[in-house]
């Protein structure tokens, strides 16, 4: 399972240009973007998974971090400070890591 069986290479590529720049990087937008925001609950799922690098059901910072790289290889790493700001609108319940709903409520929001 890849993440070129989910989203469209064009889309992907639009949504890694347009945050280039460091700190430039917004959740919705990407999510826009890349298409993602219109796909099933199943496909978000299975993006989550991708993004769930240890496979512990929850998206950890270190993970959330490398978030881009899972769309594109080439892709940056987030800077700490779009970490912690991605994890603040993701995180419902506050335990400091982003778990399968939680994502797929902001994705699908
Ligand atoms: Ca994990
Ligand atoms: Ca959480």
């Amino acid at each position: 399972m890849s993440i070129s069986s989910i989203l469209s290479a064009d889309a992907i590529d639009s949504a890694i240009k347009d945050c280039q720049a460091p700190d430039s990087f917004c959740a919705k937008k990407f999510f826009d973007l890349s298409g993602l925001s219109k796909k099933s609950p199943q496909d978000v799922k299975k993006v989550f998974g991708l993004v769930d690098k240890d496979h512990d059901g929850f998206i950890e910072e270190e993970e959330l971090k490398h978030f881009l790289r899972t769309f594109c290889p080439g892709a940056r790493l987030l800077t700490d400070k779009e970490t912690k700001a991605f994890l603040s609108v993701v995180d419902n319940d506050g335990d400091g890591r982003v778990g399968a709903d939680e994502f797929q409520a902001l994705v699908l929001s």
